[in-house]
């Protein structure tokens, strides 16, 4: 079993984009951009939102983190998303979801400028990924094209199981990994809460992306020998020993599977890491114009 160092990986590409950015200015170029909007004060939310801003730093990308309380108006919200479009100075940015209730996802996804859309969300990019054409590429998804790349991880020809529908993972995984090109080629098979006998399709995989975010969800006796597990979820269960008072967990039982798997991905430390650095590469092809020229 070889455990893939989400950490490790996440920091090759950063030194490789701290690089980019010298560089860029070298050259007498503007420094990449990145702004991120953050409604409420979900911890979890902050905590990423909070590795965006520090790992932008770290490559010498500028950041700009607007902070808003959860009970501001959707329409002050667009107001933010409305500025942030027009502002000459920002390449990129995000809307770190979930957001609160009383506010319509869709409707902030669809104000974005798909050119600024470093999330890959709004329906232009995710109808330009689904179709092959140049497009951004939501980052976790992108974070796992990157990880099973450097570890020179096969795709073509294996038995993909992706376990959970989401909109920001699970759904465009599986359309990239089917798709005719570099890291695709695979035979994906979607699996979400109403497929029926999901060990049988998970004991076929030779590569299961469990992104479902429920603990501990996929089990040793679910998985074949030799399975290359990427383990998306992030939970955090109660644990009395830990100062924080909780533990993170993936949706693997990490210690069950590990001994049957080729590769697997720890959490935390394992694809978390892996999409904030995808996140910062869209922000480089934002600043270089590569998506939409
Ligand atoms: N708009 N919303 C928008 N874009 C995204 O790309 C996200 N996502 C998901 C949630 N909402 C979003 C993220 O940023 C998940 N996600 C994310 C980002 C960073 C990390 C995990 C998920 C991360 O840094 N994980 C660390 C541990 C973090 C901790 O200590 O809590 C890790 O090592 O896995």
């Amino acid at each position: 079993m070889e455990l893939i160092d989400g950490k490790a990986l996440a920091n090759t590409i950063k030194d490789e984009l701290s690089e980019t950015v010298l560089q860029l200015k070298e050259a007498g170029k503007k420094v990449p951009h990145l702004a991120a909007v953050l409604v409420g004060e979900d911890p979890a939310s902050q905590a990423y939102v909070r590795n965006k801003v520090r790992s932008c730093e770290r490559v010498g990308f500028e950041s700009t983190l607007i902070r808003r309380p959860a009970d501001i108006s959707q329409e002050a919200l667009l107001e933010i998303v409305d500025q942030l479009n027009k502002d000459d100075e920002i390449d990129g940015f995000i809307v770190q979801l979930p957001l609160p209730d009383h506010i319509n996802e869709h409707v902030v996804t669809l104000a974005i400028d798909p050119k600024k859309d470093v999330d890959g969300f709004h329906p232009v990019n995710f109808g330009r990924m689904a179709q092959g054409m140049s497009s951004y590429i939501p980052a976790t998804p992108y974070g796992i094209l990157q990880m099973l790349d450097r570890m020179n991880i096969q795709t073509e020809g294996k038995e993909v199981v992706v376990v959970g529908r989401s909109n920001i993972v699970g759904t465009p995984i599986s359309i990239l990994l089917s798709r005719k090109a570099k890291l695709g080629n695979a035979t994906v098979t979607l699996c979400h809460s109403r497929t029926n006998n999901l060990k049988e399709h998970t004991l076929r995989a030779d590569i299961i992306i469990a992104a479902i975010g429920r603990a501990d969800f996929v089990t040793a006796d679910m998985v074949k020998e030799g399975v290359v597990i990427i383990d998306v979820g992030i939970n955090r269960v109660e644990d009395a020993g830990r100062k924080r008072g909780y533990r993170l967990v993936g949706d693997v039982d990490f210690d069950g599977v590990a001994p049957k798997a080729s590769y697997i991905t720890p959490v935390p430390g394992g694809v978390g890491q892996l999409t904030v650095v995808a996140l910062l590469l869209n922000t480089l092809k934002a600043a270089n114009k590569e998506v939409f020229g």
